[in-house]
């Protein structure tokens, strides 16, 4: 064997860059991608996760192939030699660093910016198809794009948001965007819907539609977190904090609290159900007849306007007693109902 020193270190480099290229892109660490935002995020993960691999087999491979070529030589009791330092390596594993943090710093920003981070009810960016058109308009897009243009290659691409279908099948009206009110309280979420009033412990979103979050916290601090969305927001009482994503793809995807919010956090678990807005608009129709159901039969418990055999009729069968037994149990307990 006798390969050059610097030959060795090119072929080393060539296929410590080819391995980590391919491992950044085929790690498989990420749920599926289930909204545009989604597309944006992984695109950081996948530069980090290269960058990462390289890093890892540069260092473990340094350790191991000292471990054997620096290893004691049996009967060697004297010391290494003296070294006083590098400057220039010094200057060079100093800069080299500096220079990835600084990169994905803005690479970062950018991405956090077109998804609304800034200013999430403000989507232009991740919505409209015209992203340099709107970016010139966002806080801090001359900084970053002049770093992107010039520096990060990798940047210009994600930030295409991706394409959302003109027509979804089956469907007439799929809304621009919608607010839905998410409160977070021990243990759960309650979602309002706009205009129906529709409230339920699900999220339902229509697909192709910019889904605005309006969150609070009624007791403690919780966090919204849908991870195939790469979503997250606090809530947190007293101040209400926002949220924007737009699904991409229908399914059932876990929202999880993301923040310790007590003995059965743990337990805080619900669904977003992304359908086509078809779908959607069933949906919200389904509940609200059975929200205005629920409100008549409550109306009629409360007031017990309903005869008291009519009202006691559903309770007959199920308890196996005669009508007359209850209403006498009913008349004892309630004089002034009958
Ligand atoms: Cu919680």
């Amino acid at each position: 064997m006798n390969i050059p020193g610097s030959i060795a270190t090119l072929l080393i480099g060539i296929a410590v860059t080819i391995v980590s290229l391919w491992y950044g892109q085929n790690h498989g660490l990420m749920p599926v991608a289930a909204s545009t935002d989604a597309p944006l995020v992984d695109g950081l993960f996948d530069i980090m996760m290269t960058i990462g691999t390289g890093l890892f087999l540069l260092v473990q491979g340094a350790l191991v192939y000292s471990f054997f070529k620096f290893r004691r030589e049996p009967g060697d009791d004297t010391d290494g030699p003296y070294i006083e330092g590098n400057i220039p390596l010094e200057i060079l594993w100093t800069s080299i660093p500096a220079v990835i943090v600084l990169g994905i710093a803005v690479y970062s920003f950018e991405i956090y910016n077109s998804m609304g981070g800034l200013d999430p009810m403000d989507h232009s960016v991740a919505h409209h198809s015209q992203p340099t058109h709107e970016m010139a308009k966002m806080p801090g897009a001359a900084i970053a794009g002049t770093l992107t243009d010039t520096t990060i290659d990798p940047v210009s691409a994600p930030l295409e948001p991706a394409a959302i279908p003109e027509s979804i099948p089956g469907t007439t009206s799929a809304p621009q965007e919608m607010t839905i009110q998410a409160a977070g309280l021990q243990y759960a979420w309650i979602f309002t819907y706009p205009d129906s009033g529709v409230v339920a412990g699900e999220l339902h979103v229509p697909v192709g539609t910019r889904i605005k979050l309006a969150i609070s916290a009624n007791d403690v601090l919780h966090a919204f977190w849908v991870p195939e969305y790469r979503v997250k927001q606090d809530a947190i009482p007293g101040t209400p904090t926002e949220l924007a994503f737009t699904p991409s793809r229908t399914g059932e995807y876990p929202v999880i609290c993301a923040e310790l919010c007590g003995p059965y956090h743990g337990a805080m678990k619900t669904k977003v159900i992304a359908e086509t807005p078809a779908d959607f608009n069933a949906w919200i129709a389904s509940q609200k007849v059975a929200s205005a159901a629920g409100l008549e039969d409550a109306i009629a418990l409360t007031a017990a306007e309903k005869p008291v055999d009519q009202f006691l009729a559903p309770f007959v069968a199920p308890l196996g007693v005669d009508a007359a037994t209850l209403q006498q149990l009913h008349s004892a307990h309630h004089p002034s109902a009958s």
